[in-house]
Order: C-alpha cells, then sequence, then structure tokens
C-alpha cells in the first residue's frame, strides 16, 4: 500500500506572533521570525484509510480530545480545497512533550500539510504548503522550511500571501545554538489560539507592541546576515518582553510562567553579566529557550542544570528543511 512518511522540525520564533486579524483562516496581526530547531521533531505517516472515516493515531506524549479534533478539522478543510474524496490514516509522532509550550502544533501541522501533497500527489509548491499548513496552526506556516525563517504578515484578507519563506538557510550560522530548557512537561491551561484572542481584544499594550515589532523585523534579519549575536539577542529579547507585557496586562491576565522559568531567565541575565554572551525568549508556556553560540553551551548547561525544577536541556542546531519519504 502507497505510504509517506514526513519529518519535521519545531520552530521557537525571535519575532513573535501573538495574535490574529482573521480566526478562520489564520491571518497574523504581524510578521514573526524563527529558526528551525534541529532536536525538536515530528514524524506523521500517512496511508489511505480502510473505512470512510479518516483514523488518527497519535502517540505524542500528552494526547488531548482538542488535538484530535484540530486534525480532523483539517483534513476536512484540505478535502474541501483539493477536491479530493478520499479519507486517510495517519500516525503521528512527537520526540518531545506535545502542548507544553515547545511548539508542538509547529511541526505537527507543517508534517500534515506535507504528507498530504505528497500523498495526494499535488505538488503544492512550498508557499502553498506554507499557506495550508497555516491553516491548521499559524506557527505551522514556518515549519514547512528549515534554516531562519519569516512568515509574512500579508496584505490581503485572503491569505494568499501570507506565508513563510527561508531568509537564511541552515548552514548560514554554522555555531548558532538554541538550548530548550525544559521545565514543565504538562499541558498548559489556557490555549496558544485561546491566549491570543484574550489579548488581541483586551490588552491596552497591545498596539505599541505591533509598532515595535514590526520595525525590528528587518533589523534582526540584518543583524543575522551579520551573525551579531547580541544584536539578534537584544532585539528578540525585547519583542518577548513587550509580548510578555500584553501577556500580564490582558484581562484575565495571562501568566505562563513557573517560579523555574524566572529562575531560568534570571541565571541567564546572570550568566550575561559575567560575560557569557546568552538570551532567552519563551512561548506560551513555562519552558525557556536560550540562544547563544556552540563555544559556550557547555558552560551554559552546566550552570542551568543545578537550577531547582529544570528537567531537561536540549541542545539544538538550525534544522535543514523536512524529509519526505514516499514508499
Ligand atoms: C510564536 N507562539 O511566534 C508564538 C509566540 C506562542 C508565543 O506561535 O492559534 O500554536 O494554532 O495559530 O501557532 C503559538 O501559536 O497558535 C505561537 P494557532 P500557534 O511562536
Amino acid at each position: 500500500m502507497q505510504s509517506v512518511t514526513v519529518k519535521t522540525h519545531a520552530n521557537i520564533s525571535l519575532i513573535k506572533y501573538w495574535g490574529k486579524r482573521d480566526e478562520v483562516l489564520f491571518l497574523p496581526t504581524k510578521s514573526s521570525l524563527c529558526i528551525a530547531l534541529s532536536e525538536l521533531t515530528t514524524t506523521t505517516s500517512i496511508t489511505q484509510a480502510a473505512g470512510d472515516q479518516d483514523e488518527i493515531s497519535i502517540n505524542w506524549q500528552v494526547t488531548t480530545e482538542i488535538s484530535h479534533k484540530k486534525i480532523i478539522d483539517f483534513l476536512t478543510l484540505f478535502r474541501t480545497l483539493y477536491g479530493i474524496k478520499q479519507f486517510f490514516a495517519i500516525t503521528t509522532h512527537n520526540n518531545f512533550p506535545t502542548a507544553a509550550g515547545l511548539a508542538s502544533s509547529s511541526s505537527g501541522f507543517a508534517a500534515l500539510a506535507l504528507a498530504l501533497n505528497a500523498f495526494s500527489k499535488l505538488n503544492l509548491s512550498e508557499k502553498e504548503l506554507s499557506i495550508l499548513a497555516r491553516q491548521g496552526s499559524g506557527s505551522a506556516s514556518r515549519s514547512v522550511c528549515g534554516g531562519f525563517i519569516t512568515w509574512h504578515r500579508g496584505e490581503n484578507e485572503l491569505g494568499t500571501d501570507s506565508y513563510a519563506e527561508q531568509t537564511f538557510d541552515a548552514q548560514h550560522w554554522p555555531e548558532f545554538r538554541v538550548l530548550v530548557i525544559v521545565v514543565r512537561n504538562d499541558a498548559k491551561k489556557v490555549s496558544s489560539r485561546e491566549g491570543m484572542r484574550i489579548t488581541t481584544s483586551t490588552s491596552p499594550s497591545y498596539q505599541t507592541w505591533l509598532t515595535n515589532s514590526a520595525q525590528r523585523m528587518p533589523l534582526i534579519v540584518e543583524a543575522i546576515r551579520n551573525k551579531n549575536l547580541h544584536e539578534v539577542g537584544e532585539l528578540a529579547e525585547a519583542d518577548w518582553a513587550e509580548m510578555q507585557q500584553t501577556m500580564l496586562d490582558s484581562q484575565p491576565q495571562l501568566d505562563y510562567w513557573t517560579p523555574t522559568s524566572r529562575d531560568v531567565m534570571q541565571a541567564i541575565k546572570t550568566l550575561r553579566s559575567a560575560g557569557i554572551p546568552c538570551y532567552f525568549t519563551t512561548e506560551a508556556g513555562p519552558n525557556v529557550k536560550l540562544i547563544c553560540l556552540e563555544n559556550n553551551v557547555q558552560t551554559i548547561i552546566k550552570t542551568l542544570r543545578e537550577i531547582d525544577g529544570v528537567l531537561d536541556i536540549i541542545a539544538c542546531k538550525v534544522a535543514q528543511a523536512p524529509i519526505v519519504t514516499e514508499k
């Protein structure tokens, strides 16, 4: 029987996505920029279903009914968009905790989009795949690419110009590293989707962030082009801090961090004061992501491992493009 297997990478944004201007089409309020992470992967296989309904097997570490429904909705959308009648049998597996702020939906829906495209022999372009993946989860639009990736906000309201593309490839900056500091493995209480809805409709600082963040986009691209870690780190932390402010001044307030998250962020600042260049960001969750260069990885890991509540530290390089295998 024909089968397709796809391996994608989760991504971590340095200039953030937090808010939609169209919830049905997943159109963001602003552009964002991220890195694909070599060690955080989703592997998804697809074959034809035996009967007349989709069969889904999620071997994720935390499986929720919501994630199951999101996949079914995405398959239904795919059939509608491309006039396909077939039902699918899908097995999908993450090598990292799901729905805990490690961007599982980014690699998850990107893998699904790539697998459906290959299985149905549609030959969609990378741009079309990004637009498709976006409609499963916004951040998934970025995981169809490898390297350093920009997701363009787009201007039209049909979503045809809101897609991600590679800005620099995975080899551009070989010494660049991301450390994923895991402080909790369980699913978060307020989903990103719901959190964004609350923030965009209630945060008084939201518009200011949109304006400032848009100005950071060209600056961070230049900083990455020049391999200037200090600039990249300062811009990423500034964008994170303003995003965090929009969450904290939302009604109800959104606070995704644990005491350990805060201890880790403080330790990163202390390391920096001691002359070790490292910077942090987070998603909508308690786990912290640190950016640094290869030569400081061991020192940083040794320091952060001593913090109470740190469960794991995963050292990532910038990932290559997804891999699609057909049988
Ligand atoms: C980001 N996050 O840029 C930001 C920063 C969380 C904080 O992308 O509703 O899971 O499925 O489009 O893609 C999380 O958003 O949300 C996210 P939906 P998604 O990485």
